[in-house]
């Protein structure tokens, strides 16, 4: 049996600080503005905050290259402000939970700052060095994931080093024990100061054998993973969760199974990837497959039944807002709002809430490429228009998938800048803040924030929805999505309607009831499960019986 844990009743919020709220009108978010806004946070009833970096860096991408683990980044505030944030957020009962970056530092870093200047420097061999080839290139022609190489030469030392992402994101070498030691004492050292846990960046790449060309899910992974927990996180009263994307229901339990010791839960991908190109990725749009998602997110929920746990998202930092990519950002994005949250929320998991999603914020809408800040994004556009590809083309799929579409400023007011500075953004707020806003929705009692306080609230109150066993059915329909939440004699089903277009459903004999208590819904409420029912467009609803 599972021993119950704070988090298996929380829910998280995500915070990408740059586009929270910005305290002093320079323009970027920073950390008091977070202190300014933890009351919107409590009114939410969210139990942590995953704090995406807000650690020295040179900000290459945004942070997710860090030159200081021990630091704050100025523009963000000081260690003070931060020991503020973690003390007033668990006044309120809201933990934070730091992001980890650990399978690459910032080339800025001391660390590398000395590797790449001596072969004989003890940091030299913290990062992943390889001679030239014969020709003098590359060991190899692995490529980067924010574009070009994924080895860049060093003139002082002779050597290519690796860097899975952008240059400035020089890759960790796990196999040194004296880096590991550092890296574990900087987690303590932050643990220390009262975090909740963390979120680690990803983790599933820092096993990685680059010779063998293995880098997800790699050889030594687990064994890593088993001795940062013996070494750091083994007794303490926080939550892990792992990014991996390359996790699957065949390797899910390894990191978090309940024997393993190592991670709580992992964010896992495979239902996002359902609606990207498998061969062009995430710049070439296709068409939203609601069965392949399902097939997915119920294959976590059946891996999970007895052993593990997993988290429950659509949105963060690098994906698109998902009113727009997996509903409807127009006329229906309310109930599209509604509906998402309703579906998700009430899986059995974790369920993280990205910033502005709470309120129904859409993709960014940018035509022009200047408008865009994101590397991944400016990267890919470069070499994509190198080779050929149309710039209408390639600004149509980054405006359904670029990481931009979800960095842009929380939208807190219809004032100037949507409140969240008087100076100028770092990047455009989206033009509808004027009537997307946390103003406007939360004066509404049915507005899309008050849906969310009450999906947020039934986690914590009722058992059924944090450990009831899920059964889904109408798995192959295209357009609804259902399930069971199974708990003694009581019942939960669930139901959400993916499509603009009114939806007829024929409930199974052992899912319809005469009664039952309804326990959310995006339309009237609805008291009964009768066989035939018809769904209105983007409705959904919770109806418990027993
Ligand atoms: O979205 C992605 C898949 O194409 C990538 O942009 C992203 O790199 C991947 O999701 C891994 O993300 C994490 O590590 C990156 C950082 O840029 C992302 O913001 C972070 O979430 C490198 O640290
Ligand atoms: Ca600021």
């Amino acid at each position: 049996e599972q021993r119950e844990m704070w988090w298996h009743r929380a829910t998280g919020y995500q915070i990408y600080p740059r586009s929270f709220a910005d305290s002093n009108g320079d323009g970027v978010g920073d950390i008091p503005g977070i202190i300014s806004r933890l009351g919107h946070l409590a009114d939410l009833g969210i139990g942590f905050i995953w704090l995406s970096p807000v650690y020295a860096s040179p900000m290459v991408d945004n942070g997710y290259d860090i030159a200081d683990y021990r630091a704050i980044a100025p523009e963000y505030g000081t260690l003070e402000d931060m020991d503020r944030l973690i003390a007033e957020a668990r006044e309120r009962g809201i933990g934070i939970v730091m992001d980890l970056v650990v399978n690459h530092s910032s080339s800025l870093h001391d660390w590398f700052r000395a590797a790449r200047a001596s072969r004989e420097a003890p940091e030299h061999d913290y990062y992943i060095w390889r001679d030239a080839a014969p020709d003098g290139g590359p060991p190899d022609d692995q490529q980067a994931a924010f574009g070009g190489p994924a080895w860049s030469w060093v003139e002082e030392v002779a050597q290519y080093y690796f860097h899975y992402f952008s240059p400035a994101q020089p890759d960790l070498n796990w196999a040194n024990p004296a880096l590991r030691t550092e890296i574990y004492d900087m987690m303590r050292w932050w643990l220390d100061r009262g975090i909740a846990g963390f979120r680690m960046d990803v983790i599933s790449l820092i096993g990685k054998d680059v010779d063998a060309r293995v880098y997800e899910e790699g050889p030594t992974l687990h064994d890593h993973l088993q001795e940062m927990h013996r070494e750091v996180l083994a007794g303490r009263d926080i939550v892990t969760i792992g990014e991996s994307w390359s996790v699957s229901p065949e390797t899910g339990l390894l990191y978090c199974g309940r024997d393993r010791r190592e991670l709580d839960m992992v964010f896992e991908f495979s239902h996002i990837r359902e609606g990207w190109d498998p061969e062009r990725g995430k710049f070439a749009p296709r068409p939203f497959d609601l069965r392949g998602f399902k097939r997915e997110l119920f294959a976590w929920q059946d891996l999970t039944r007895h052993d593990g746990w997993t988290s429950l998202f659509l949105s963060n930092h690098d994906l698109p807002r998902q009113v727009s990519f997996y509903a409807d950002d127009g006329p229906y994005r309310r109930e599209a709002a509604k509906m998402l949250a309703t579906v998700l929320h009430l899986l059995k998991g974790t369920p993280f809430v990205y910033q502005g999603e709470e309120i129904g914020m859409t993709n960014a809408a940018f035509e022009r490429i200047d408008q865009y800040r994101d590397l991944e994004t400016l990267n890919h556009f470069e070499a994509q228009i190198a080779a050929g590809v149309p710039l209408e083309e390639f600004i149509a799929g980054a405006r359904r998938n670029s990481r931009d579409n979800s960095r842009t400023p929380m939208q807190w007011s219809p004032g100037p800048h949507a409140g969240f500075t008087t100076g100028t953004p770092w990047i455009e707020v989206n033009a509808n803040a004027s009537e997307i806003n946390v103003e406007q929705d939360s004066a509404q009692p049915d507005g899309i924030l008050a849906h969310y306080r009450k999906l947020v609230a039934l986690r914590r109150e009722r058992d059924i929805v944090a450990f009831g066993e899920t059964e889904s059915f109408l798995a192959n329909s295209p357009s609804v999505m259902a399930y069971q939440r199974r708990l003694g004699a009581q019942r939960l089903v669930v139901l959400g309607n993916f499509t603009g277009q009114e939806q007829d459903v024929e409930l199974p004999e052992d899912i319809a009831a005469g009664a039952g208590v309804c326990l959310i819904a995006s339309h009237d409420k609805r008291g009964e499960l009768p066989r035939q029912l018809r769904l209105a467009p983007y409705e959904s609803f919770a109806v418990l019986t027993s």
